[in-house]
């Protein structure tokens, strides 16, 4: 199977992707089977799996325990070279364009490639915006970056199209974990007018309105995980 050819094929014909992404450091694998269930019974296309601080080993025990309970494509979203795991389908592979640290462009894409030569993993080669969101967030400390302020529409979209011009498949506008506010409509909106690629958006989703706000913006994929690790009544709002 090629997951990349099925989000194109879903972006061509304007099917919705949701992603529910499962930080392994705020899961117990224990529940794995009632949450898999949940998500089953809901719009959810894609399953996501990484966080920025996950214990070596963790992951890839996680992701075998979900693997075993959906035949759904499970997506590393890796904030360390230590969760690559060949369990998964396939890997974002992230370079942070928003940012000026050469690890998070570059440097742990090349450490990476001992352990991802003995994998089957699709790499999904990924720009990744970080967008200024009201506060804070792991993604900027953790890879020691700013992110792109939330005004400077004309700076994300040409990181946008930069990215897609240097041949990454998937742009994917983030306002962090746990966003205070959720990227903008206009951001998205001029972001979606340029890009041919499809569009990922996340960070600060936690409702069924700006759900379907960020799809009618021009997002192909949106990714949600705080919204389940806090109230997993979300799924009710998410039924089939
Ligand atoms: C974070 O974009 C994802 O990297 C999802 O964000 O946890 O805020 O849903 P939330």
């Amino acid at each position: 199977k090629n997951i990349y050819q099925s989000i194109l094929k879903s972006a061509s014909t304007k099917e919705k992707l949701l992603a529910v992404l499962i930080d392994p450091d705020k899961f117990s694998i224990e529940k794995t089977k009632d949450f898999i269930t949940k998500v089953h019974a809901s719009i959810i296309t894609h399953v996501f799996v990484g966080g920025s601080t996950v214990e070596e080993g963790v992951t890839n025990v996680l992701v075998a325990a979900i693997r075993k309970e959906t035949k759904l494509p499970i997506i590393l979203f890796p904030g360390d070279v230590t969760q690559i795991t060949n369990h998964a389908d396939a890997l974002l592979f992230l370079s942070l364009i928003s940012g000026r640290n050469p690890d998070y462009l570059i440097g742990k894409h090349v450490e990476s490639i001992s352990k991802l030569r003995n994998t089957s993993l699709e790499v999904l080669p990924t720009g990744y915006i970080l967008i200024e969101s009201g506060k804070n967030t792991a993604v900027e400390n953790v890879t020691a970056t700013l992110p792109i302020p939330k005004n400077h529409t004309q700076k994300i979209v040409d990181t946008a199209k930069a990215g897609e011009l240097l041949g990454m498949k998937l742009i994917y506008l983030e306002a962090g974990s746990g966003a205070k506010e959720a990227v903008s409509k206009t951001i998205i909106s001029a972001v979606k007018k340029e890009l041919q690629i499809p569009l990922i958006v996340g960070g600060g989703i936690r409702n069924r309105q700006q759900l379907e706000n960020a799809y009618n913006f021009g997002a192909n994929m949106v990714v949600i995980g705080t919204a389940f690790e806090e109230d997993e009544t979300f799924f009710d709002d998410l039924k089939k």
